[in-house]
Order: structure tokens, then sequence, then C-alpha cells
């Protein structure tokens, strides 16, 4: 190449031959890169996935061909983690809840009434809290790239309206694989089950479990609406979703290609905030055509799941989260306008 480029020089035809390369000048290989998710290619979820697969395309001159896998077809959220950490699949995007057993320090985020509303959260995952957390994640083998919004969480279930705490009493209610959600809804007399989302639709439709919790979005996106009855609007917490590398083949890119790959998840936030925050308002109304009863809470009756949901908090707080969860509260109140 040396040889080659003296020669070039020599002859003149350096400044004709070299230009449009240096005009192009990226390190970038042709790779495949296989991005996981669980929920539906229709969903907001594969929206922002179709996005992303795009802008890769578009900053890349088509070669870095990211290649969306839906439905959890790869695996659910913890399988996809565990093959991202070991180098079999290169990207996902799934719940921080999941990830607790990779880094505990996102439970803070599981936590209940934390956020009032997503410019809050919005505030707070981009900001230095929220990058920190996700650079814990960095020792363990995965690369936290950028947060999605998951959204606010309600309750569904096919036995009846809940109006008040009580009504959960009994309901085997299918949480994710997370000690503070088991814990939290214990908490409000309900049976907690955890379990992957992957499986959720066929245990509510065989009765294995009585309901569930995920934003509207979700509940419309994966038809839930088939198999549950009620819906009340609980917002009981703000869940982010986050898009992970894996590092193990994220350490292996050029320069380039990690600068093309942060720039497009940066824009795939943008949108998919901008899209799920749209499609969510359509929600609601798009359920009670589907026949879903939907109910709210009263502010009294949310003060109270407020008051039950303490123990849960205290027992995060008591197994060594006191600290995070006060620069938490620290960081929203900085925000909250
Ligand atoms: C859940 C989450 C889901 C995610 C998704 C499959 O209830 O809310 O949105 O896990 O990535 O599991």
């Amino acid at each position: 190449m040396k040889l080659l480029r003296s020669v070039l020089l020599a002859t003149g035809l350096a400044a004709a031959i070299l230009a449009p390369v240096a005009a192009s000048a990226q390190d970038v290989k042709p790779r495949l890169i296989r991005f996981g998710y669980g929920l539906s290619e229709s969903s907001n979820q594969g929206r922002a996935v179709k996005f992303f697969v795009e802008e890769m395309a578009k900053r890349s001159g088509g070669k870095l061909k990211v290649k969306g896998f839906a439905d959890a077809s790869l695996g659910s959220d913890i399988q996809m983690q565990n093959a991202l950490i070991g180098g079999a699949q290169e990207m996902m995007v799934g719940s921080t809840a999941t990830l607790v057993g990779i880094v505990k320090d996102f439970a803070v985020f599981d936590l209940p009434f934390l956020f009032n509303n997503e410019q809050e959260a919005d505030a707070v995952f981009d900001g230095p809290f929220g990058q920190k957390l996700a650079a814990k994640l960095n020792e363990k083998g995965l690369v936290g790239l950028v947060y999605w919004e998951n959204g606010f969480r309600n309750l569904t279930n096919s036995k009846r309206p809940v109006t008040k705490v009580e009504d959960l009493k009994g309901i085997k209610l299918r949480v994710m694989q997370n000690p503070v959600y088991i814990d939290m809804f214990n908490g409000f007399g309900a049976n907690a089950v955890p379990l992957s989302f992957s499986e959720l639709f066929t245990a509510m439709e065989t009765g294995t479990v009585d309901g569930q919790e995920n934003p509207v979005t979700t509940i419309q996106s994966s038809k839930f609406y088939e198999v549950q009855k009620y819906l009340t609007i609980s917002k009981h917490v703000y869940s982010p979703w986050i898009v992970l590398a894996s590092k193990r083949w994220y350490d292996g890119l050029s320069a380039d290609e990690r600068k093309i790959i942060a720039e497009a998840a940066a824009a795939s936030r943008d949108f998919e905030r901008k899209d799920s925050r749209e499609a969510s308002k359509q929600s609601i109304a798009y359920l009670k055509d589907k026949g879903m009863q939907i109910n709210e809470l009263s502010d009294a009756e949310l003060g109270r799941m407020r008051e039950m949901v303490k123990p849960a908090m205290d027992k995060f707080a008591a197994e060594g989260g006191a600290d995070l969860l006060n620069e938490l509260q620290g960081e929203i109140t900085k925000v909250r306008k």
C-alpha cells in the first residue's frame, strides 16, 4: 500500500485517486447485525427498530446491515442479554427491569411513583444518572446505548374492574422477572407471578395468570384486549427500554463504525419517544373500541397505593439501595417543574 501510494504520488495520480476515498474516509466494513426484540413488528418497539435499521443503512452507505428479529424470536429479554454477553448476538432492545440480575442498580427504576411525567424521565435517563447506570453494564459485557420509552405501566386483568387496591386481592398477576415488581404487587395483595414477556399471552389465554401490567401501547400491539377485559389506568411505574450491544462485538468495531451506531441510536431514541407518545394517545380509544372496560384511579386511591408500597421501597433501601434511591430522587427534584 505504501509503495503504491508513493508510486501514485510520483505519477501525480494521487489527488485524483485518493481524494474520493478521503471524502468518505470511513473505516466501515460490511456487517450483518442481528437486533432482537420482544414485541411485534407493528408495535412502537418494532417501528423504532425499523427506523434504526434504516438510519444505519443510510449512515453507513448500506454497509452496516441491521436485521430486526421481532416477537422474541431470538429469545426472551434475559436470553438475549446473555447472548449479547457471550457474543452470539449483536444488539437488542428490552426492559431495564430484566437487567437486575446483571446490574442490580437498575432496580431503582422499578420503584413505583417516581416520575410524574415523560419529560422528567427523559431528563433523568439522558442525564448523568441514567448514563452512570448504563456505564455499569460495560464490565458485564454489555454496552448501553440509549434509553427508549416503554411508558407508564397500567394494570389489566380478566376477573374484575380494579378501582381500589383491595380489588387486586388474589389476582394472579404476571410481573417482570424482578424482585421490586414481585414485592410491589404482593404488597398490593395480588399473587405476583414472574414470567418472561414471551410467555405472557399464552399464560393469560390459558388462565395461568389473570392479569398483567404494561403500557397501553403494548396492551394494544400485543392484542392483550383479546384475553383481558379490565384496564385500570394506574401509571404505577414509568418503564424505560434500553438499546444494548454486545461488548465483545462492539469492542471489535472501528471508531467510525461505533460513531455511526451511536448516532443512529440517538436518532432512534428521539424517533421512538415521539412515536410512542403519539401512539399512546390513540390507545385508550382503540382499547375501548375492542371492548375493554377502562377506569382510572382516584388520587385518594393512588395515595393509598403509595402508602402500601412503602415496605417494598424500604426493603430496596435496606438492601443497599438507599444512596442510589436518594440520588435518583434528588435528580428528579432537580428537573421537576
Ligand atoms: C414486559 C416489558 C416488555 C419488554 C419487551 C418485550 O412487560 O414491559 O415491554 O420486556 O422488551 O416484559
